[in-house]
C-alpha cells in the first residue's frame, strides 16, 4: 500500500468519507494523528466554500502518480484511477462525457474524439466543477497528447 502515514493523518481531518477510505487502505487508527493542523481546524468546514476539505479529500483519495476522475462535482464518491503506465484508456461508461471533477498527480492528456480535441494535464491540476469545462466532453485519457 502507499502513503499509509499520510493517509491516516489526513483522514482525521477529512471526515467520515476519508476515514472510511483510509480504513480500507490502511488500518492505522485515525485518532493516532498527532495534534497538528488536522485536529486544530477539524473537518467541520466541509460545506463552507468547499475548498480546503474538498481538496484535501481529493488529495487523500488520489495516490501519487495517479489521475483520479469523479462522476460528480467536488470529488464526491469513489474515483476512477488512471496512471500513465496504464496507457490509452477510454473512459468507463459512467464517466464518458461526465467527469465533473478530477485531480491529477500525474501528467496526461484528456481526449474528446468528436470533435477532436486534446487537453494536456499536468500533475497538480484539478477541477472541482469540471462540467463547466472539458468534463462534459472527455472520452479518453492517454499518457501524451
Ligand atoms: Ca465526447
Amino acid at each position: 500500500m502507499r502513503e499509509k502515514t499520510r493517509g491516516a493523518r489526513l483522514a482525521a481531518a477529512a471526515g467520515a468519507i476519508a476515514v472510511a477510505m483510509a480504513a480500507f487502505a490502511a488500518p492505522a487508527p485515525a485518532e493516532a494523528a498527532p495534534s497538528g493542523a488536522g485536529s486544530q481546524r477539524s473537518a467541520a468546514r466541509q460545506s463552507e466554500g468547499g475548498r480546503p476539505a474538498a481538496l484535501r479529500r481529493a488529495a487523500e483519495q488520489c495516490g501519487a502518480g495517479e489521475i483520479c476522475f469523479w462522476r460528480d462535482r467536488d470529488f464526491a464518491g469513489v474515483p476512477w484511477r488512471w496512471m500513465p503506465s496504464n496507457g490509452y484508456r477510454d473512459m468507463p461508461a459512467n464517466l464518458h462525457d461526465h467527469v465533473y471533477s478530477f485531480y491529477a498527480n500525474a501528467p496526461g492528456c484528456f481526449i474528446d474524439w468528436d470533435p477532436l480535441e486534446r487537453r494536456g494535464v499536468n500533475s497538480g491540476d484539478y477541477a472541482k466543477a469540471y462540467d463547466t469545462n472539458f468534463g462534459r466532453r472527455i472520452d479518453a485519457v492517454a499518457p501524451n497528447c
